[in-house]
């Protein structure tokens, strides 16, 4: 564990995959942490000691110190250059201007489809989203087939080594398993499960994150039961 002279606090919420993110980065970058679980469903991250931290109250967020940051690529970001090994915005500007481009495909193209289909599996809006989920589903697909092509014998999404895309897609990834084998979502046969045989290359990548030491500790605790 990198020695440091503060404590580096995370506040976070249960299956957020914006939390997951940042766990993750702090994981890989085996750095020690105190973790503050918010509880969700009492509104902690609404509370006025949570919100003088991140006045939109929403989770994560990180404090080192003095320094205070919420919004998930900032931490990893901030993360990153302070504690810098390894590094998971790449070493090269060739590097860091691929981690970048695939966080952006990320978030251009994938996590609005990706959502419109998580969501409204999670919150038990299955009966009402059906037609709007069935067409997300249908761009999740043409987005993933991209994906599963792109990341080729590669280990990790931009390479050799593991890189900030890969902490910052993972969680959304594994959300989308996640809802996919839920009950409420099985008659809409949605094509994603099992996911080995749709998509084999990007389970395999999934399984690598799975097996790095500290994953265990960032997997979302109210999944377990
Ligand atoms: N863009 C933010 C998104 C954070 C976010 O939406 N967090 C959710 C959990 S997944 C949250 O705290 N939601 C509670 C709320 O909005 O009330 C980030 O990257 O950190």
């Amino acid at each position: 564990m990198a020695t440091r002279p503060t404590e580096l606090e995370i506040f976070w919420i249960s299956g957020s995959p914006y939390s997951w993110r940042v766990l993750l980065a702090l994981e890989i970058k085996q750095l020690k942490y105190r973790s503050h679980l918010l509880e969700a469903s009492k509104e902690e991250h609404k509370k006025p000691e949570f919100l003088a931290l991140n006045p939109r109250g929403k989770a994560p967020v990180l404090k080192d110190g003095d320094t205070v940051l919420y919004e998930s690529l900032a931490i990893m970001a901030y993360l990153d250059r302070q504690y810098s090994q390894p590094q998971l915005f790449g070493q090269t500007a060739e590097e860091t201007g691929r981690v970048w481009r695939q966080i952006s495909e990320y978030s251009s193209y994938l996590d609005g489809p990706l959502n419109r289909v998580v969501l409204p599996i999670y919150f038990d809006k299955v009966a009402d989203k059906k037609e709007d989920i069935r067409a997300a589903a249908k761009s999740v697909h043409t987005e993933l087939a991209r994906w599963e092509e792109g990341i080729g014998d590669a280990p990790w999404l931009c390479g050799i080594s593991i890189s900030a895309a890969d902490v910052a897609v993972y969680p959304f990834l594994k959300s989308l398993c996640r809802a996919a084998s839920k009950e409420t979502a099985a008659p809409l046969q949605l094509g994603f499960l099992p996911f080995e045989s749709r998509y084999p290359r990007l389970a395999a990548w999934m399984g690598r994150l799975e097996r790095l030491p500290g994953y265990e500790r960032t997997y979302p605790p109210h999944w377990r039961t």
